[in-house]
């Protein structure tokens, strides 16, 4: 007797919420353990290692990236506007070393940060941001055993606009690695630039440092800026920059933050200064 079972529509328990949101054609992040799978993040992790860094290009849809570039612009007026001088390791000035010192030297950080909070749950980088799947595959790039989505409430995953003129001066992170999407690159300028391996767990290497804060472009490459890049870098040891952004538009992007602890959060001073605020919003 055939049952009744049988006539029903097979329900698809493993259809991911991000479907549509990544192009899961060229990076099966739903299905890490098929052979593709495997070679995806063995070339991630060949890159990374090789260059300091690892590009995307077409991770996520141009459906996901319009329907981001319209939220960032709706939530223009909730961005909050930070402007100011920073030495590349984020602390203050040394005044005990020469002017032309890293630790004596300042560059230029302005940018606008949409919080966390503010992006819609229903938007495509919050779903996919929220998804195991995501938090896996880029677990398994960094070859960590198991990372956790930051538990901070604004920084998690927050959307910035560099407006013309705006730019991320010169800087280590603290923060071993960084994960960026992009939705829109500048018309001009607004370029990643990074010098890998520029210091090491062990050394500053103050010489080099101070060689390309003085222009050496020897050492400096470019990541990829094309609209729906996913980037892996190096941030600790890789000094990176934002160009200063021209032409009309601004550019956009996302950070994604991880850890490897389940309740990392920005600190109270770190929070006042990107997004002018500590905690979240009242619902
Ligand atoms: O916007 C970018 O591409 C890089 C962002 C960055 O370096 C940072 O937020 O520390
Ligand atoms: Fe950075």
């Amino acid at each position: 007797m055939p049952s009744n079972t049988a006539h029903r529509a097979p329900v698809d328990l493993s259809e991911p919420a991000y479907r549509g949101i990544v192009d899961l054609d060229r990076y099966p992040i739903h299905d890490l353990h098929s052979e593709q799978g495997r070679a995806l993040i063995r070339q991630c992790r060949q890159t990374l290692a090789q260059e300091g860094a690892c590009a995307l290009e077409g991770f996520i849809t141009p459906e996901a990236v319009a329907g981001m570039v319209a939220i960032a612009d709706r939530l223009e007026e909730k961005a909050w506007v930070t402007d100011r001088p920073h030495t590349v390791y984020f602390e203050e000035v040394d005044a005990t070393v020469p002017a032309a010192h890293p630790r004596a030297r300042t560059v230029r950080s302005a940018k606008h940060g949409i919080a966390y909070d503010y992006i819609p749950a229903d938007a495509p980088m919050r779903t996919l941001y929220e998804s195991d799947d995501l938090t896996r595959f880029i677990a398994a790039v960094l070859e960590k055993p198991v990372l956790y989505r930051s538990a901070d409430p604004l920084d998690a995953l927050q959307i910035t606009k560099f407006f013309p003129t705006e730019e991320l001066g010169w800087h280590f992170d603290r923060s071993e690695f960084s994960i960026t999407v992009m939705y829109e690159p500048a018309e001009q300028g607004g370029l990643f630039e990074y010098v890998p391996a520029l210091r090491t767990e062990t050394d500053e290497c103050y010489a080099e440092v101070q060689k390309v804060l003085e222009g050496d472009p020897s050492r400096v490459k470019l990541l990829s800026s094309a609209p729906g890049t996913l980037a892996f870098f190096h941030g600790r040891h890789a000094m990176h920059r934002v160009t200063p952004v021209g032409g009309a538009r601004p550019r956009i992007n996302s950070v994604l933050t991880y850890g490897t602890q389940p309740d990392m959060r920005l600190n109270d001073l770190t929070s006042k200064i990107f997004y002018g605020r500590t905690s979240a919003r009242p619902a």
